[in-house]
């Protein structure tokens, strides 16, 4: 079942969702860290109907953008959903944006309204960012702001039902590139709808399952695999507003599955409470967003009994290939393609077919394979081949069996802890500051992050830059996740003939510079 045609006529990822949810409405949906005052299926229900009632009543109308900055929790769901049943775009946005960040965001999407947290609104509307938004409402990490009030203020039967194709857009997520302007990728209801179903089945989730959700909920393996997953089986989750690895340690005994990036399976293991006979009785633990080492595989099946069930996805394709739920589990594969989903290899270059074992470009084709990008028809146009499949980016080869092991990446891009860095967007940040010359940014590997950012910095003639001062200064322009860790001032950039900065150069010699016990 892959088309959410089958389950009635409406493709609305509500729709679809709401008919996975348990006949008995009162059991739970969302559980708060403390345990008390669990959201219901009936309260997901009557409080989506209100946000939705809100949204239409302000003049939303299906396919107008709202997008938000807010803080993880219960209310983030609630708008997010609300968002999918008045037929709206939902457009979530990483809390750590900057003003200015956020600013091109909103001047690219033209969201009719924005939900930004209270502290933020004076700030947003001082750097312009708000200019052109007809309507900004605050939310914050209680639930709190004028936006609960103003749908809370409003009746759950005024809501108007949307339906609508699965062509339609349910959400847009921005995603960094490598010319360092950031693409809006377009989710449709169908993509997500299909997503949901066949990671469900894949991993046999149910409505007697406690997801432990850790992840952010402005990126899809937060809001979409591990969210939608749980919703459309009638099951419940443990919703923590960030990873916190004693908090998690605390919360495991609770729950029967966990999802998360590397990050959470190292820093886990590094904790001496993080024992085998804390999580005997999951059933799953995933991880995605970022490679996850062999070394961490072989250590948490070690400690836990657990083989870690990795699988690949992207922003724009939402999940593509997986380990298998019964059946071995691969340490540095991400598993087979899932059912509906097509992976090929091919020469990056022509896009000619390759065969088994042979190394280049993973292509994917499936349902889940997102519209195009936000108003960009020719970069669009250029990341597909004829036939529909989507260029990743990502180098890769299939083994006989049709695992994929992924080797490489044909984008110059640094995964820091699941998120994505794009070096030109850190460089230009460089470059635009007083006093620098040139710039290069790399990723080095990292204990804790897998990668992290660094940048190597040649200064004006005469100009004296301290490592400190550098990353003060990029602060303000950039989201803290890009801001390099570590600045190292040289003298020139390494150079091929062609007069083009060798990066692989600068990788090398700079592979050990997080090679310390503070990782
Ligand atoms: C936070 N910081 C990071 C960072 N996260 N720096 C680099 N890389 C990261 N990932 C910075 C903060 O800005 C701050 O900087 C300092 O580290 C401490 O902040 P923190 O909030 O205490 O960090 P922490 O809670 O430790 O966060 C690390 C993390 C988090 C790994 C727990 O980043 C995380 O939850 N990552 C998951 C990302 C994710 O969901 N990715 C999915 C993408 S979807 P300073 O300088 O201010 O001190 C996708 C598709 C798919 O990729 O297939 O899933």
């Amino acid at each position: 079942m892959t088309t959410s045609t089958r389950r009635g006529a409406d493709g609305n990822l509500f729709a679809v969702l709401r008919a996975g949810f348990p006949a008995d409405r009162a059991r739970p949906a969302i559980i708060r860290p403390d345990g008390r005052t669990p959201l219901s299926y009936a309260d997901i229900e009557e409080q989506t109907a209100r946000m939705a009632a809100y949204l239409q009543r302000l003049g939303i109308r299906p396919g107008d953008r709202v997008a938000a900055q807010v803080e993880k929790g219960a209310a983030t769901l609630i708008l997010y959903l609300g968002c999918l049943r008045a037929g709206a775009v939902y457009l979530p946005l990483n809390t750590a944006y900057t003003p200015p960040e956020v600013a091109g965001f909103l001047a690219d999407a033209e969201p009719s309204l924005f939900v930004c947290a209270p502290e933020r609104r004076g700030g947003l509307g001082e750097a312009g960012a708000l200019a052109g938004v007809p309507r900004v409402e605050t939310l914050d990490a209680a639930g709190e702001g004028s936006l609960t009030a103003a749908a809370q203020a409003s009746a759950a039967d005024s809501a108007k039902e949307i339906s609508r194709q699965e062509d339609d857009l349910a959400a847009i997520l921005y995603t960094s590139g490598t010319t360092g302007r950031s693409k809006g990728a377009m989710l449709t209801h169908g993509n997500l709808a299909s997503n949901a179903r066949t990671l469900a089945a894949a991993w046999h989730f149910s409505g007697t399952d406690r997801l432990l959700h850790a992840l952010p909920v402005f990126h899809s393996h937060g809001l979409f695999v591990a969210t939608n997953v749980v919703l459309l089986t009638g099951g419940a989750m443990i919703l923590l507003p960030r990873f916190d690895v004693d908090e998690v340690i605390r919360q495991l005994p609770a729950a029967t599955a966990m999802m998360g990036v590397p990050t959470y399976y190292s820093r886990l293991l590094a904790h001496p409470a993080f024992t085998g006979e804390l999580v005997r009785h999951m059933r799953l633990f995933v991880s995605g967003s970022a490679p996850l080492s062999a070394e961490t595989f072989r250590a948490f099946a070690a400690r836990t009994g657990h083989a870690i069930l990795e699988r690949y996805g992207m922003t724009e394709t939402n999940m593509n290939t997986a380990n298998p739920y019964d059946g071995e589990r691969i340490a540095g594969s991400c598993g087979q393609p899932l059912p509906g989903v097509e992976i090929r290899i091919t020469e990056p270059d022509t896009g000619r077919a390759l065969g088994v074992g042979e190394i280049g470009m993973i292509e994917i084709r499936g349902p889940n394979v997102f519209k195009g990008y936000w108003r960009m028809a020719e970069r669009t146009a250029a990341e597909f081949r004829d036939g529909g499949f989507f260029v990743s980016g990502d180098l890769g080869r299939l083994d006989e069996r049709g695992y994929l092991y992924i080797v490489g990446r044909a984008k110059d891009l640094i995964i820091s802890g699941g998120l994505n860095v794009y070096p030109k967007e850190v460089e230009a940040a460089l470059q635009r500051l007083p006093g620098i010359a040139d710039a290069a940014v790399i990723g080095a590997p990292h204990g804790d992050l897998g990668e992290a950012v660094v940048a190597v910095v040649v200064p004006e003639a005469g100009v004296r830059l301290s490592e400190e001062r550098v990353i003060a200064a990029l602060r303000p322009r950039l989201a803290a996740f890009k801001v390099p860790k570590r600045i190292v001032i040289v003298d020139g950039l390494p150079l091929n003939a062609m007069g083009k900065v060798q990066k692989s150069a600068l990788r090398g010699r700079y592979a050990a510079i997080f090679d310390n016990p503070g990782n």
